[in-house]
């Protein structure tokens, strides 16, 4: 344990190297994972001891039984303040107390071991006298067996019972047998489990300067996504800037647009219905000449002198009522001319309204650009802050030189692995001395088990019950021998068995209640955590031998805790205390500095100009150019009207009919021919000029589309173009400022995650220190108490057992060897007297004396 210990204050006192950043919130934004490389140790967490545990546990149970007392911090504590010194002055009321205390404490395994003294003490004495006694015939030792009536009752009483306390004692034996194979083998584990520590501490050693180095390497990958993102400024900010105005200036820019082809459509239609409308003039002049033409031509045919014959005048008068007819019914060259229209807008066409929308959209889209242009300052000067941090934090992992710091621990680490592998070999040789001794013991309490077992065998088996006791089988005597030989070697060692059962007991009961059990339930640190115990001046005695500061809570408890959580040292040690990361490490004032360039950045975006004046009164102009004001009403009225007042084909018709009932001559003729002639008109003329009207009245109508509503169009499009130009002028440097802040925060947030992840490093995985509360449990834990005090107990109780049963088993073995062995002697009547003699003075009347052999 003091080894690890050192190892513990050494570490403490030569760290110089960690950091610690306040805990901030960071954006979501796309940083690198971080992930510190984890280390591997061999060691063990935990240590199981198998199905033996369940003896274990057994033994567990008993010395609860004998020393049911809690763990008696009050002594201890009191003990320790009077630095283990009870000897002076024992006179002292307070120590006498203690020494009550104490003996209250101890009093169970007290009781027990005096029991096993005077077992040790009276055991040889009685078998003496019992050996003397029986030397002078007496205490059975006499070769005579009287006989009773309910012997044979006792008999088997007896063999039940020496024959159930023989296996007591073999269960107590198998326990022996088991706890010392089973030390053995854990003592030669011991040197794996030693080589395994040491491995788990050269690795915390040797993995901390890297894992150090690998947290602060991870600067440089923040450090490139800062400087990627500080490149891509005129899109990141500057796109951020653009993305912001986007919705407010992009439509009106596209509605101008629109606009200004909607004037060149509505040009072309003009034009379109100024040309057919021309058209439509000169084809209705024409059929208006023409239908004159027929006009004038029938009535010099009806001026015939035919149509005065009175039988015809009534036909004539009747075609010469119709000549009205023949007439065109529109008045196309009525309609008022489009070109006052066609001249403004060809005005207004004459300024390239596309071009200036273009130009609106350049300057808009070069905001981006323009961001870029006005940083270029700020972004070099971020740039070096970003590279001095970086330098800063090359030298602090150069200055700390931890490798160095490290490889000081390495000493004690080398001269206690060279101890343990210079002092194994003896503690193996020692051990098998042990192992050797307890195999003797186990071996003798065995043999002893092996005398009852074969006697109990041959006395059962060789009994014949019609022999007398002087006739008894050859078998039988054997048994009974063998049991009195159980018995003499019972007598002879049965107290070097207790004495080892009580050493062992008192040491191995008190180690498991007074180290073990505190270790695990870890009432020994809170001992040792006492304030002002160890040294009467530090308040916790950790801090005041890590950091000469006793001021500061740092107890071995928590010590211990943490690191069997495998926390790192850091915050284990509380080593904020003793170097203060944040003091040395300034990243805290580079991002101030950087998050001032940013809170300072002057980005001036004052020039865009979406429609200058010139656009906006070429968009007024073509408001006001009248192409809304047409009466497209009355142009769609007058095509809408079919050209000739009657239709041209029945009118021929009908004159051909009213023609055909004229008597053949020259005004039949003449008639005919008009009808013809009119028919052909319709086809040359009529029919074209009703195509013309009708594509004239859809341009009129898709003209009178585009132009509905124009004004008011044009008025909601320089609205919406005012707003978007106040909103530039007045509020792109509050959202210029939204967008840098932004911005800004993405950067320093990359920073805030690396220091949130360099603090938990640094305080829960760096140089976690689990290896150390790993050694100490292999120390105290494992080796000393799994692989030695268990075992151990485990032995004594064992032992124990069986040496306690031999007691009742040496008395059942005499009485039942005195049925079993062959006597010298036996009550036998005499042949004179019927009834058997009763009350009869021992070896006095009635029977044959032969000779007296010792038992022992
Ligand atoms: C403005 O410019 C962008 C990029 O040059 C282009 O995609 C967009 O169509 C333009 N918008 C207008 C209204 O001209
Ligand atoms: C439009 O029609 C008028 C006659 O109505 C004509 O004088 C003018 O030249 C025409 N305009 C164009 C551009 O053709
Ligand atoms: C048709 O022609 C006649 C004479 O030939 C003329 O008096 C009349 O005004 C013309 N109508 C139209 C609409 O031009
Ligand atoms: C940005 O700077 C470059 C070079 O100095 C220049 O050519 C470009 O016109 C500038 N752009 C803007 C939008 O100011
Ligand atoms: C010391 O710290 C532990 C936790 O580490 C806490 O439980 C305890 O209350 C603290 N003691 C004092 C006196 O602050
Ligand atoms: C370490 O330093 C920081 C800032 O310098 C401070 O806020 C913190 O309280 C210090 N910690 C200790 C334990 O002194
Ligand atoms: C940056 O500085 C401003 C004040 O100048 C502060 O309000 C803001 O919290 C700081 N941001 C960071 C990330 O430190
Ligand atoms: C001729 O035009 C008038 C309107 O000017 C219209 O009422 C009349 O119906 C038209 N004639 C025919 C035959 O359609
Ligand atoms: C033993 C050893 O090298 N200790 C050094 C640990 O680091 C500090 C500086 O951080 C030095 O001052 C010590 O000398």
């Amino acid at each position: 344990m003091a080894p690890t210990l050192v190892f513990l204050l050494l570490l403490g006192l030569c760290w110089n190297t960690v950091s610690e950043g306040p805990p901030s919130s960071t954006r979501g934004s796309d940083v690198p994972e971080f992930e510190l490389p984890t280390m591997n140790y061999d060691t063990k967490d935990s240590y199981k001891p198998g199905s033996i545990g369940v003896l274990f546990q057994i033994v567990h149970t008993f010395l609860h039984v004998v020393q049911p007392n809690a763990f008696p911090e009050d002594i201890l504590r009191k003990i320790i303040q009077k630095k283990f010194d009870l000897s002076t002055d024992y006179e002292k009321p307070e120590n006498v107390v203690l020494t009550l205390k104490i003996i209250h404490y101890e009093i169970g395994i007290i009781i027990c071991a005096v029991l096993g003294l005077l077992f040790v003490i009276l055991m040889p004495l009685v078998g003496f006298c019992f050996g003397l006694c029986r030397c002078c015939n007496k205490c059975g030792g006499e070769m005579h067996q009287r006989q009773k009536k309910n012997g044979t009752f006792l008999r088997k009483c007896f063999a039940v019972s020496l024959l159930v306390i023989c296996i007591f004692i073999s269960i107590g034996i198998i326990c022996g047998f088991v706890a010392n194979h089973h030390l053995r083998t854990q003592v030669e584990k011991t040197r794996t489990l030693a080589d395994s520590n040491f491995r788990d501490l050269r690795t915390l050693l040797n993995e901390t300067p890297s894992q150090i180095s690998y947290v602060l390497d991870q600067y440089t990958l923040i450090k490139e996504k800062a400087f990627s993102d500080l490149d891509n400024i005129k899109s990141l900010l500057g796109g951020g800037i653009h993305e912001q105005l986007r919705p407010k200036v992009i439509p009106v820019l596209v509605d101008i647009k629109t606009m200004a082809e909607a004037i060149k459509e509505t040009k072309e239609a003009l034009l379109n219905v100024n040309n057919t409308l021309e058209e439509l003039k000169k084809s209705t002049a024409q059929l208006n000449s023409s239908l004159s033409d027929i006009k004038t031509n029938l009535e010099q045919s009806l001026n015939d002198p035919q149509c005065s014959v009175p039988s015809m005048t009534a036909t004539c008068n009747d075609i010469r009522k119709t000549l009205d007819h023949l007439d065109d019914n529109t008045s196309v060259d009525q309609l008022p001319s489009l070109h006052m229209q066609l001249d403004n807008v060809n005005d207004v066409l004459r300024t390239d309204l596309s071009s200036l929308v273009q130009k609106g959209n350049k300057s808009f889209n070069d905001i981006p650009e323009m961001v870029q242009n006005q940083t270029t300052d700020m972004v070099s000067d971020i740039k070096s802050t970003l590279n001095s941090i970086g330098s800063d934090i090359k030298n602090i992992n150069e200055q700390i030189s931890i490798q160095d710091n490290l490889s000081i621990f390495m000493d004690p680490i080398n001269s206690v692995e060279t101890y343990i592998h210079q002092k194994l070999p003896t503690l193996e040789e020692y051990d098998s001395y042990r192992w050797l001794a307890s195999l003797v013991v186990c071996c003798l309490l065995s043999l002893i088990v092996i005398f009852y077992y074969l006697g109990l065998l041959c006395g059962v088996f060789g009994y014949d019950r019609h022999a007398t006791p002087t006739r008894r089988g050859c078998v039988s005597n054997t048994g009974g021998i063998f049991l009195m030989a159980g018995v003499g070697v019972s007598f002879l060692f049965c107290w070097i068995l207790m004495t080892i059962v009580v050493l062992t007991f008192v040491v191995g009961g008190n180690v498991e209640k007074l180290v073990c059990e505190p270790y695990q339930n870890k009432k020994l640190f809170q001992i040792l955590d006492t304030p002002y115990l160890l040294n009467e001046n530090w308040k916790y005695y950790l801090s005041g031998m890590v950091f000469n500061k006793p001021d500061i809570n740092l107890t071995f408890e928590q010590v211990y805790s943490d690191c069997k959580e495998n926390k790192g040292i850091y915050a284990t040690l509380k080593l904020e205390n003793h170097y203060n990361f944040s003091e040395h490490l300034n990243i805290l004032e580079h991002t101030g500095n950087i998050n001032s360039s940013f809170e300072n950045m002057n980005v001036r975006i004052d020039n865009i100009v979406l429609l200058d004046a010139a656009g906006r009164k070429n968009l007024l102009d073509f408001s006001s150019s009248g192409v809304d004001q047409i009466d497209y009403e009355a142009y769609l009225a007058e095509i809408a009207k079919p050209p000739t007042k009657v239709n041209l084909l029945s009118f021929a018709d009908e004159l051909e009919r009213k023609a055909s009932q004229l008597p053949p001559g020259s005004l039949k003729q003449s008639l005919t021919s008009n009808a013809q002639t009119i028919r052909t008109l319709y086809h040359d003329q009529v029919m074209p000029l009703r195509q013309l009207m009708g594509s004239l009245y859809r341009r009129i109508q898709s003209l009178q589309h585009k132009s509905t509503g124009l004004g008011e169009k044009v008025a909601n499009i320089i609205t919406s173009l005012d707003s978007a130009q106040d909103f530039i002028t007045n509020r792109i440097s509050s959202v210029i400022v939204q967008e840098s802040k932004k911005y800004g925060n993405m950067i320093l947030g990359y920073f805030e995650r690396y220091l949130q992840w360099v603090k938990i490093s640094i305080t829960e995985q760096i140089a976690a220190c689990k290896p150390v509360a790993t050694a100490l449990d292999s120390a105290v834990d494992v080796f000393l108490c799994s692989y030695i005090i268990e075992p151990m107990n485990l032995f004594w109780f064992g032992i124990g057992k069986a040496t306690i049963f031999l007691l009742p088993a040496i008395i059942f073995a005499v009485k039942l060897a005195k049925y079993y062995r062959r006597m010298d002697s036996e009550d036998v009547y005499d042949d004179v007297e019927t009834v058997p003699m009763k009350n009869m003075q021992k070896g006095h009347i009635g029977f044959h004396r032969h000779q007296t052999t010792q038992a022992l």
